[in-house]
């Protein structure tokens, strides 16, 4: 081998010429997302409100409703909580969500360029349903903390989220907690928040889904993220056929599987997995 070969450039490098890595918008480096940024880094978590407008709300759940099935098969995802799972397959009405600007610019700044979609959910919680156990979302990754988050999540209220119809409950600055650490019930609060708006929180930040003590169901979406190199919970790449990711934007298709981290995590012979899609099309 050369003397001059650096495998830290061969590393770094974007080695495919076809399809080069995506730029970012420039709208994901607003001032606002600093602003997000920096309340993410010190509470654990943001939430931004109305994002969404009134009409994109009704039309997720107008999706959403018909694809509501089953509850939880244990008190974890709820016996009082219908979860849709494979949800890209089923609408294309979340996908907004999923590479909303303001979201890719807190995963830009959070995350190595390349980080992935990790696995999306409709969330029904149904009056009635107990609170959910706190937990952390990457916590599946056996690393001892205190540690960086290696993935982050979001939960997008659909109807408003109250104390009463169960809104996430998070606690505040327990990103930072070691092992032996353990939230306790008064150290938790509901992320009350407009219908349209989204709680975006670190992979290390305690959290639960709420109690519904109403009347009427709280319908939410989520999309979770993990860094580039970490395993994604989905397998999006089983789930999804090429029509479908064809049918993505470009951010989407790169979310989901269709990249590559450098020098060559997620190829395909060899190759960009996107030459599969294109050279098929
Ligand atoms: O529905 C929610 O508010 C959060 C649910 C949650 O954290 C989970 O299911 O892992």
């Amino acid at each position: 081998m050369s003397d001059d070969f650096s495998f830290q450039t061969y590393n770094d490098d974007d080695h495919a010429q076809t399809h080069q890595r995506l730029k970012p918008h420039a709208d994901r480096s607003a001032p606002e997302v600093d602003a997000d940024f920096e309340t993410l880094m010190r509470d654990g978590y943001v939430i931004i409100e109305s994002l969404l407008a009134p009409d994109t709300c009704a039309a997720i759940k107008n999706d959403g409703l018909e694809l509501l099935g089953r509850t939880g098969r244990n008190p974890f995802e709820g016996q009082k909580t219908q979860r849709v799972y494979d949800v890209l397959s089923k609408t294309r009405q979340t996908d907004p969500l999923a590479d909303h600007p303001r979201i890719l610019g807190l995963m830009d700044r959070l995350f190595q360029p390349g980080f992935l979609l990790s696995q999306s959910q409709i969330i029904n919680i149904l009056p009635g349903e107990a609170a959910q156990q706190l937990h952390t979302d990457d916590a599946f990754y056996r690393l001892p903390r205190p540690r960086q988050p290696l993935g982050a999540a979001t939960v997008w209220a659909i109807d408003a989220f109250t104390e009463e119809n169960g809104a996430t409950i998070m606690v505040p600055q327990s990103h930072g907690w070691g092992d032996d650490r353990l939230p306790l019930s008064h150290e938790a609060i509901p992320a009350v928040m407009p219908a349209g708006s989204v709680v975006f929180f670190l992979g290390t930040t305690w959290h639960g889904g709420g109690a519904n003590a109403s009347d009427s169901a709280r319908f939410a979406v989520t999309h979770q993220y993990c860094e580039a190199y970490m395993r994604q919970q989905e397998n999006y790449l089983l789930e999804l056929s090429k029509d479908t990711v064809r049918a993505m934007s470009p951010e989407l298709q790169a979310l989901v599987g269709y990249s590559i981290f450098p020098p060559f995590m997620g190829m395909v012979n060899g190759m960009h997995p996107l030459r599969l899609l294109n050279d098929e099309a």
